[in-house]
């Protein structure tokens, strides 16, 4: 029978619109779903919105809406967004669902009867933003430590459930489950936090004298539920504890939750489970934050990045690629658009899209765009294809370690081995010597590494690893997934068919500009002397249409580029104009670009430019340019042409 593997999110409060860091616990969640599927797990993957609470009620009022008209609004921009950031989740539960209103009364009726619930007085400093009571001693200057602001002192009646009562259990528990909080340095926290002796009963209830907007507790209808009491109840009650269908199958699931919310999670909800019975959760995995301009990323702070922008500007793959490669899953990270250019540009534009580009490209011109036949295996290619093996064994074993950006960073030993070993086994010369079953089980083993490469990053990268399938002539089918276990992928070698049909140019990833700084302002320049400007600008003397028709602009396909062995600044490439032998052009471009950035980009080239001999060595055309004050760019195509194509 299939391993069952289910996953939540926090529930998120609809006081605020979703930012950047919401996205990354979704798309994280929606990846390790993705990833379970693909392992072949029955899988579940809940989200949702928190709704209750004093929080909620302030928002509501703020907006002048009744907190149901509030809160339906703000949680439809959640629920909307998921889909757009190609979040797949079985569920979306909102704590004011009559359903989980049920299960969360059921359940405190059960530990009441329990004998865990008792009424009684109290007195704490009551933080608004954290819907939670300090103590004293918590306090850092008498503020909450997460809000930085002056908590409410509040004394009334209500009701505790006994938490004391279970936390030396809980201590042994996590003491003997190495993994149930990871990672390790919040089990740790946990445990200080325990040890520390400040743990008290939790206080479950609020009058309705002060607070009307929760769930009533079902032995005392002058009281609602306390939001954390209910809100943590959402991950079994989305199930339809204690009898649902769901519930059978999938708890006990694993949670995935900020620093922030650790307490509620790694202390009140165990203890919770334990007092009804019930079985633990599984992992509770812990992130850090992403930060900008130094701070937490929140709404009270204004530093909030809006992923949908992000998802606009550099599309969306390159941005969940981003989210899960850039933050150490556990540590704190920073978030800025010059980080996300240099991950797009260096991993997906370079490494994985130009080899995806370079391969395609060689295999339409070598082999018509056909998977050619495997061959023999040289000592190199054994070499290779142990290490894809171990690749995607790491690659597995770390993901599900919830260590994405090291999962990613195993995977791209991969796809670097792979563009290193389009170097050294030359396709080209193996094709200029006529070796053409060498050049076949070349190109084939390549092929079927990207294959690999493909199917492992779909949880990821969904949509870019269907188009990676799609070009290798494996297509998904709409809304599935890849047609392969992941634990059986380290093995799987020549699934692609011999002669079958794949796509002749790939162009997954345009490289991406990085953002203007914010210039300071600066005195302006002084204006060029008319006349120098006018020999700059429009001092050409007209030409007629016969004179730009001589012109030959082809498009073509970088093969190779280095350094002229004799001037600093040429870069000497292999163009791929479609004439079946690459044309070999110098260009004085060294000082802007490293030469392997460069291949696999599509180029503008002058073809019918009298050959001349710079240096020692023949260039036979132009690469066309633009240069402005600061920085000289490539002319290039606005999507992927095929190379010899005349530009008119
Ligand atoms: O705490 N960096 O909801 P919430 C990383 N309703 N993750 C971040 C983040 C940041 N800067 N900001 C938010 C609640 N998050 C409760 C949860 S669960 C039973 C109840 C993410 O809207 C992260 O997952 O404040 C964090 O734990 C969560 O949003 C807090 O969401």
């Amino acid at each position: 029978m299939a391993s069952t593997f289910y996953i939540t999110t926090p529930i998120y409060y609809v006081n605020a619109r979703p930012h950047l860091g919401h996205a990354y616990t979704t798309i994280v969640a929606d990846s390790l779903s993705r990833f379970h599927r693909m392992l072949g797990d029955r899988t579940w993957f809940l989200t949702g919105t928190d709704e209750h609470g004093d929080k909620i009620a302030k928002a509501a009022a703020a907006q002048n809406e009744t907190p149901q008209a509030f809160t339906d609004r703000v949680s439809g921009q959640f629920r909307a967004l998921w889909p757009r950031l190609n979040v797949r989740n079985d569920q979306f539960i909102r704590t004011t669902d009559p359903d989980h209103k049920a299960r969360v009364q059921q359940f405190l009726q059960r530990v009441y009867d329990n004998g865990d619930i008792y009424f009684g007085e109290f007195g704490g400093h009551y933080c608004t933003g954290c819907e939670r009571f300090y103590t004293e001693k918590e306090l850092e200057n008498g503020l909450c430590p997460q809000h930085l602001t002056k908590p409410e002192f509040i004394r009334e009646k209500n009701y505790f459930f006994r938490m004391s009562k279970y936390l030396p259990w809980l201590k042994e528990y996590i003491q003997a489950h190495p993994d149930f909080i990871r990672p390790e340095r919040y089990r740790n926290e946990v445990l200080a936090m325990l040890e520390g002796g400040v743990l008290e009963d939790l206080c479950i209830s609020r009058p309705k004298s002060r607070l009307t907007w929760g769930i009533e507790l079902p032995f005392d209808k002058d009281y609602v539920c306390y939001v954390w009491f209910d809100a943590l109840l959402n991950y079994i009650s989305a199930l339809g504890w204690p009898d649902g269908e769901k519930f059978a199958t999938f708890w006990p699931g694993e949670h995935l939750v900020a620093k922030d919310i650790l307490k509620p999670h790694a202390i009140f909800w165990p203890t919770m489970l334990k007092s009804a019975g019930l079985p633990m959760y599984k992992h509770l995995n812990v992130h850090g934050y992403w930060l900008s301009k130094d701070a937490k990323m929140s709404k009270s702070l204004g530093n909030v990045v809006e992923p949908l922008d992000m998802m606009n500007i550099y599309g969306l793959d390159a941005f969940r690629y981003f989210l899960l490669r850039e933050m150490n899953f556990g540590s704190d990270a920073g978030f800025s658009e010059e980080s996300l250019v240099t991950r797009l540009n260096a991993d997906l534009a370079n490494d994985l899209g130009n080899l995806f580009s370079r391969v395609l490209s060689m295999n339409a011109k070598y082999f018509g765009s056909r998977v050619p036949a495997a061959g023999d295996r040289t000592p190199d290619d054994e070499a290779l294809v142990e290490l894809a093996e171990n690749a995607v064994e790491n690659y597995i074993h770390l993901f599900v370690s919830v260590r994405f950006s090291q999962a990613l960073e195993a995977l791209w030993e991969l796809v670097r081995a792979l563009n290193k070993y389009v170097d050294t086994q030359a396709p080209w010369t193996l094709a200029k010597e006529g070796r053409t079953e060498r050049l076949s089980s070349v190109i084939r083993l390549i092929l079927e590494c990207m294959r690999k490469v493909a199917c492992c990053l779909w949880p990821v990268m969904p949509g870019t690893a269907e188009a990676m399938l799609g070009q290798l002539g494996q297509p998904v089918a709409e809304g599935a997934q890849p047609g392969t276990h992941l634990s059986d992928e380290k093995g799987r070698w020549n699934v692609l068919t011999e002669g079958a049909a794949v796509a002749s140019a790939s162009n997954l990833f345009p490289r991406a500009e990085m953002p203007k700084a914010e210039k300071p302002a600066k005195a302006p320049k002084a204006k060029p002397a008319a006349a120098e400007q006018k020999s700059k600008t429009e001092d050409k003397s007209q030409i007629v249409y016969d004179d730009f028709a001589k012109l030959d602009l082809r498009v073509g396909t970088v093969l190779s580029c280095e350094k002229h062995p004799n001037a600093d600044k040429l870069l000497k490439f292999q163009i791929d104009l479609g004439e079946g032998e690459p044309r070999q052009i110098l260009s004085g471009i060294a000082a802007h670009f490293k030469p392997e950035e460069l291949v696999g980009r599509q180029v503008c080239v002058v073809a019918n430019l009298a050959p001349r001999t710079i240096r020692g060595l023949e260039s036979r055309g132009m690469i066309l340019s633009v240069e402005d004050d600061t920085r000289l760019r490539l002319i290039a195509p606005d999507g992927e042409m095929k190379p010899g194509s005349r530009i008119s």
